[in-house]
């Protein structure tokens, strides 16, 4: 079968894309529109052209697998579009689905756009850390106006059907059947003279003020990153410079953007986070629980956190707490949150109502015996964990899924209490839960596959990112934040000040350092936790600088004061007695401070998590060093753009890092040693693996 079918309806040539799942702009797929559009020219008896996909969607883009071939290699999207756009028949593109990147771009060359009303049609490349290569940069402006364009172009998020036929991107919404729609327009505007061409049109609403606001935004929005300026510069060419010319400066700038590392972190994190949802051995076929309801117990911040992303996709929960007062400080932070959202205009007071409805309070655990999956989200203690997973085991119905939403703790020992330990499984969600896309999906020794298929599936559902993971203390995220959070207090002990870590990070693209970190999480947690691991062990009571800040009574941002004052209640600003209290500590333990460089900081802080990730990749607690990528972009705020701390390590040379490592004092985990001294990459480690 041709990746492009031809089929005529009397004097229209329909040419449908077969190339599954998405229509790609693969290869194979100019190839056939080429013969397609040959035969059009050919046959006078031919008066339009349909072009349309096949399956559930247009054309989703360009193949982004076939970004980093050889240029001869690399499906002609550009050629094709061109071609299009001269062509002397009408053509049509119809569009279902999503008509996305170069999918768009096609279609924007043709002589006009139909579409089904629920079509999405954008151009997402800048998520990609490229830009519109195939003259969308020229042609959108063209469409929409300047700074609609520049919106969808630098956000990335595509419109629905009905919005583009008033912005002018669809010249007709089709009710029915798309083909039938498609052809019948194709056919009243068969003998349209001069054919709309995109290319001919001026582009409107630029001015110098717009495009300076424009660059002006991206130090709020894309921080560091490349192509979002030189879309910017490209949307000013397509309102001030001839077609020709931006055309021309589009692909040279494409390119630079694609061979940039950030262009390779955002596609390794695309690829990345599908590939986090393939479990060896779980397949379509795994059977799985329907999840119709499902109950948590514990109403604080995550518990009604959590809750909400069952609200948001209509699943009823009920939520159990054990005073009135507790439920009904809950259900008012749900109903805040879901006010808030209402304000900002992304909800309805209706949507607020039908989500709260779905939220049933109860004081009785008892009331969860019919719930078909259940989280436990109480205060981060084993015994009362135990108690809870314990009376759970007498009330959930069988085949319920028993989760709980342990950060650190170990879920085989939570699930040992239990008759069912196979119907245990841990799901971390990070703090907003509502918020933060991140679910690390820990299986337990017991775990069983439909429940591990069923909590992945889950987590699509409930528009989370998720990823399995192992036991350990710490599991994956929390277990290298350990290790980064140790070496940032060894830069403070050798002579950095809390703030040039933080700076360090800022400049790689986080969005807070080490300390602003601890200072929101709350510097008491850790203070208690190595109080604890020190009693425990018979160890002296630690003594460390961070333990003495917490002494003082500045627990972080909560009291107004930890590392940093907060003179506003949430800007950290740099404290002077955070200052005396290093120096006093300093003399006191005979350190002699040092001038810590950022290059230094900023090898040290990322390198400690790309250590403990190695560690945890060989011991089997992660996949694949792309999940650990995936875990690190979406639940710490590591920037997409840098593909994750694994991928950045592979960017730097892992030879490199593990000299760095050992320069700085830490030693490098077997498995990062083997690939530096092997000359392979984490990326190389993954493909072996998969490849089995
Ligand atoms: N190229 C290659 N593979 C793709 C792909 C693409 N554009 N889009 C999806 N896939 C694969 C994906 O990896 C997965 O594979 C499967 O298809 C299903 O995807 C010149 C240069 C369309 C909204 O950025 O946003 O055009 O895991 O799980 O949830 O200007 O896919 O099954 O092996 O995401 O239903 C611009 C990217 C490209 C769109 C569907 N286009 N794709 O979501 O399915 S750059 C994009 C998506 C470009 C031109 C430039 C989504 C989707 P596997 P999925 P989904």
């Amino acid at each position: 079968m041709s990746i492009v079918e031809q089929s005529r309806q009397d004097d229209v040539l329909i040419l449908t894309i077969q190339n599954p799942p998405v229509n790609a702009f693969g290869v194979g797929v100019p190839e056939g529109l080429h013969a397609g559009l040959d035969v059009a020219a050919s046959d006078d008896s031919i008066r339009a052209v349909v072009i349309i996909g096949g399956g559930r969607t247009f054309v989703a883009g360009a193949d982004i697998r076939t970004f980093d071939l050889p240029r001869e290699q690399t499906p002609d999207l550009r050629g094709t579009v061109d071609r299009l756009d001269r062509f002397e028949k009408p053509t049509v593109a119809a569009i279902h689905g999503t008509a996305l990147g170069g999918g768009l771009e096609l279609a924007l060359a043709c002589s006009y756009r139909v579409a089904v009303p629920d079509a999405q049609l954008g151009l997402p490349e800048v998520k990609l850390g490229v830009l519109p290569g195939a003259g969308g940069t020229q042609r959108l402006p063209r469409v929409v106006g300047v700074q609609r364009a520049l919106e969808m172009m630098l956000s990335g998020t595509p419109v629905r059907a009905d919005e583009a036929a008033q912005l002018g991107l669809v010249d007709q919404l089709v009710q029915g059947d798309l083909l039938t729609g498609a052809v019948q327009f194709a056919r009243e505007h068969a003998d349209a003279r001069p054919l709309p061409r995109v290319s001919e049109r001026q582009a409107e609403g630029g001015s110098p003020e717009v495009f300076a606001a424009a660059r002006a935004g991206l130090q709020k929005t894309h921080r560091g990153q490349l192509s979002p300026g030189f879309i910017v510069d490209l949307a000013e060419m397509a309102a001030t410079q001839p077609f020709e010319q931006g055309w021309d400066a589009e692909a040279r700038l494409f390119m630079q953007a694609k061979d940039s590392p950030q262009s390779r972190g955002l596609r390794h994190i695309f690829f990345a986070e599908r590939e986090a949802g393939k479990i060896p051995g779980l397949g379509k076929d795994t059977p799985q629980t329907e999840i119709r309801t499902a109950g948590i117990i514990g109403a604080g911040t995550m518990g009604g956190g959590i809750a909400m992303n069952f609200l948001n996709v209509g699943i009823p929960v009920t939520i159990v707490e054990t005073s009135q007062e507790a439920l009904d400080r809950g259900l008012s932070v749900v109903r805040r949150n879901y006010e808030n959202t209402a304000k900002k205009g992304r909800m309805t007071m209706e949507d607020v109502e039908r989500r709260m409805a779905l939220l049933t309070p109860t004081l009785n655990m008892e009331d969860l015996k019919d719930a078909d999956i259940i989280i436990e989200a109480v205060f981060e203690n084993m015994d009362v964990k135990k108690d809870i997973f314990t009376r759970l085991d007498g009330i959930a119905k069988p085949g319920a899924i028993l989760a709980t939403n342990t950060s650190t703790l170990d879920v085989n020992e939570i699930a040992s209490v239990t008759s069912r330990p196979e119907s245990v499984i841990g799901l971390h969600f990070f703090s907003p839960a509502n918020v933060m896309r991140l679910l690390e999906i820990v299986r337990a020794d017991k775990t069983s596959q439909t429940v591990l298929a069923t909590s992945m599936a889950l987590a699509r559902r409930i528009k989370k990112v998720g990823v399995v993971v192992g036991v350990c203390d710490g599991f994956v995220g929390n277990r290298m934040v350990h290790r980064y959070g140790d070496e940032a207090r060894k830069l403070v002990e050798e002579g950095a000040r809390p703030q040039d870590a933080d700076a360090a990070m800022h400049a790689l693209g986080l969005p807070m350092g080490p300390f602003e970190m601890s200072d929101m999480a709350g510097l008491d947690v850790g203070y208690l936790i190595r109080q604890h691991q020190a009693k425990v062990a018979g160890a002296p009571k630690p003594d460390g600088w961070l333990d003495r800040i917490v002494e003082q009574g500045r627990k972080g941002q909560k009291t107004q004061a930890g590392i940093y004052d907060y003179p506003d209640g949430r800007k950290p600003v740099p404290a002077a007695s955070t200052d005396e209290l290093l120096s006093t500590y300093r003399q006191e333990k005979g350190l002699t401070p040092r001038e810590v460089t950022q290059e230094e900081a900023t090898k040290r802080l990322v390198y400690s998590l790309v250590n403990e990730g190695a560690q945890i990749l060989d011991e089997g607690i992660a996949q694949r060093a792309s999940d650990i990528d995936v875990i690190y972009v979406y639940g710490y705020g590591f920037p997409a753009y840098r593909g994750g701390p694994m991928q950045y390590a592979d960017e730097q040379g892992l030879q490199n890092v593990a000299a760095d490592l050992e320069r700085y004092g830490q030693t490098p985990a077997p498995l990062l040693k083997r690939l530096a001294e092997e000359g392979k990459t984490f990326s190389s480690y993954d493909r072996e693996r998969t490849r089995g």
